[in-house]
């Protein structure tokens, strides 16, 4: 059955056949589609080709994990080191879409995707949608940025594609933003959470309140964000907060999305193949440890993607789900390890102090890390921001009470300096939560 008499038929987006394979049918599945990708790989992008014959891989050849081990890695300096469409394994006439990161520092990242590819973008957005917990009817209101970033124009085709009504807002225009949320009866939002933390702020202080808005779930993700902060936006929005993972490099949003058991992020493995390496060593972690999540792409025409190191870290389990999906689970995703900082000998990710500092009394949710360099070693401050009816008088308690929760609970010694409401920048899109004024190298 394809995809739209499905919808048409069923009113909604559960693929049990595809979501529910048992894990050994999934693996079959994945090696013959990682066949077909590898061919595309080596007969149409020559980077791909030149790697795979110096490995001695033939695509064909292909059939176990110790095969997959030896086929080449691809990093985000490749895509850069063939700008702009070197990696394309089609040609310019049959790519239907650019997207593409900002690239603040070098050139852009551009990618590029065939019909088909968005067709199968839009499947995988409306899919996770679904186990997100919306239906066809509801109202999506979408605040992720249009434009080059995946966000918007991703949750968009998937929210048409699951039969929703969308509000294709992008970022910024917050004031709008809530006006429209609660005029034109929004169910789900779609945004970066720390946008949404920032919308909920602003209906506060318009007198609004979002919670008695009919928003009932929202789509979040582009950026880590701790359990402390699902918490709290799940208590100043009243939604059920749900976690959504992707990245331009291997399709946009949706390559894995939480269902609303909200236990770890289903990634999509009848598209992607999904491994977790040591980032140092390259050897497979054991399950339920920390490591890099490695993905290839298993049905992209325009730009496959082979064993691509995406940097983030995070655990995967492939233990049953309470929904019943079979496929494997990634639990939230700690941080990039190139966030990492390393503050005397101790490794910490921004996330990790994000946990600590969301939800203490007589704070906002809003902070951000300056990163500095005294002698050799890296120094973290922490700029938190007093909530409007503290008085100043208790800023140096709160200070002391925030750095000894920081020490005892990520074993870093850190200065906290508390500003008054509203100095901390509040984010549109993704936040910037570190100001890293080392010195450049
Ligand atoms: O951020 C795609 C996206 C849009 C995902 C909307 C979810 C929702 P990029 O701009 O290429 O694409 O950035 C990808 O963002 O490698 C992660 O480091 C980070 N990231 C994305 N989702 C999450 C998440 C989009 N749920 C990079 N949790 C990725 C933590 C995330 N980090």
């Amino acid at each position: 059955m394809n995809a739209t008499t499905k919808a048409a038929i069923t009113g909604s987006y559960f693929d049990a056949a595809a979501e529910t394979m048992p894990r050994e049918a999934l693996a079959a599945l994945q090696f013959e589609r990682l066949r077909k990708t590898l061919r595309n790989a080596h007969d149409n992008v020559s980077l791909h080709r030149r790697r795979l014959d110096q490995s001695g891989v033939v695509p064909e050849e292909v059939r176990t994990l110790a095969d997959l081990r030896r086929i080449p890695f691809t990093y985000k300096t490749d895509l850069r080191d063939t700008y702009p469409f070197g990696m394309f394994a089609r040609s310019r006439k049959d790519v239907a879409r650019i997207h593409a990161s900002s690239g603040t520092t070098g050139k852009a990242t551009v990618v590029g995707y065939t019909k088909e590819d968005i067709a199968t973008w839009a499947e995988l957005m409306a899919r996770s949608l679904h186990a997100a917990g919306a239906r066809a009817g509801d109202v999506i209101h979408n605040a992720y940025g249009y434009g080059l970033f995946t966000g918007g124009l991703g949750a968009h085709y998937g929210a048409e594609r699951l039969g929703a009504t969308v509000v294709p807002m992008s970022g910024g225009s917050t004031e709008r933003q809530i006006a429209l949320i609660m005029d034109l009866g929004a169910t789900i939002l779609c945004a970066t959470p720390s946008y949404a933390l920032a919308m909920a702020e602003v209906a506060e202080q318009q007198g609004i309140d979002l919670r008695k808005s009919q928003l009932r779930v929202g789509v979040f993700g582009a950026e880590p964000w701790s359990s402390a902060m699902r918490s709290e936006i799940e208590e100043r929005l009243a939604v059920k907060a749900i976690d959504i993972y992707g990245l331009s490099e291997i399709m946009g949003p949706g390559v894995a999305c939480e269902c609303t058991a909200q236990a770890g992020l289903h990634g999509w493995e009848d598209h992607f193949l999904f491994e977790l390496l040591d980032p140092e060593t390259q050897a497979p972690v054991s399950e339920g440890d920390a490591g890099e999540l490695v993905i290839t792409t298993l049905t992209k025409q325009a730009l496959p993607m082979l064993r691509y190191r995406t940097r983030d870290i995070t655990r995967l389990t492939t233990a049953p789900c309470e929904c019943g999906r079979t496929h494997v689970r990634i639990l939230r995703i700690t941080g990039r390890s190139d966030d990492m900082l390393i503050i005397r000998g101790v490794n910490v990710y921004p996330s990790q102090i994000e946990s600590v500092l969301v939800g203490r009394p007589m704070i906002s949710p809003h902070y951000q890390l300056v990163v500095e360099r005294r002698g050799t070693l890296d120094d973290v401050t922490i700029e938190v921001e007093a909530l409007s009816d503290v008085d100043q008088e208790a800023f140096p308690s709160i200070s002391r009470d925030i750095a000894r929760h920081i020490k005892s609970m990520v074993g870093i010694t850190t200065d906290v300096v508390v500003k008054l409401p509203g100095e901390i920048p509040r984010s549109q899109g993704k936040a910037v939560r570190v100001r890293d004024l080392r010195p450049k190298e």
